[in-house]
């Protein structure tokens, strides 16, 4: 039988409704528990003004790195029942609005993927400086395969083109210090 191949898959998460450290504690208990996968990595906690068209209120956001054997679509699969678990309804909630916990799949080893599920690497990653800090921090040599979002970059890389554009806005990613 051949042996699956483990690759390093990056994952961001977010949430900002009711105990946001609490979802997002549990979501990574939730995550060590992934069936062929171990977690490698996990940021401190970072608290971020809300990006998008929806007023609302601001997140606590983090990022981890993990070891797989299972594909992207398993590991999204995956993703989804401990969004579920922890009782987020995609349904109810609206595209970009506030959700108690929100695990996106950012970077699965070399995969791109373009699909209605699922995009790959994640097509919003580059612009989005609370998801790139964090990930920064535990993994800023892990590389962004090319894809119709931009050219083949290390993390570090992305974050650096966000800066000099621009998209790095003072105060609106900072530690998380619980009081
Ligand atoms: N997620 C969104 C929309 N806006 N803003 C911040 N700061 N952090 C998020 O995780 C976030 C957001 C939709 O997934
Ligand atoms: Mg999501
Ligand atoms: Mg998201």
């Amino acid at each position: 039988l051949p042996v699956p191949a483990f690759v390093s898959a990056a994952i961001a998460l977010g949430s900002n409704v009711g105990d946001r450290a609490r979802h997002l504690g549990s979501a990574l208990d939730a995550i060590v528990s992934i069936p062929r996968t171990e977690l490698r990595a996990a940021s401190r906690i970072f608290e971020t003004m809300p990006v998008g068209p929806i007023p609302q209120g601001r997140y606590l956001n983090s990022a981890a790195i993990l070891s797989t054997s299972l594909s992207p679509h398993a590991l999204l699969d995956a993703l989804h029942s401990i969004e579920r678990s922890l009782g987020r309804d995609r349904e109810a909630g609206q595209r970009w609005g506030p959700r108690t916990i929100d695990l996106d799949l950012l970077v699965h080893g070399e995969a791109v993927v373009e699909g209605p599920e699922l995009t790959l690497p994640h097509p919003r990653l580059r612009e989005r400086a609370f998801v790139l800090i964090p990930l920064a921090s535990v993994a800023p040599d892990l590389v962004i395969p090319a894809s119709d979002a931009g050219p083949e970059q290390t993390v570090a890389q992305a974050l650096a083109v966000l800066e000099a554009s621009g998209g790095v806005v003072p105060g609106a990613c900072i530690l998380y210090e619980p009081e």
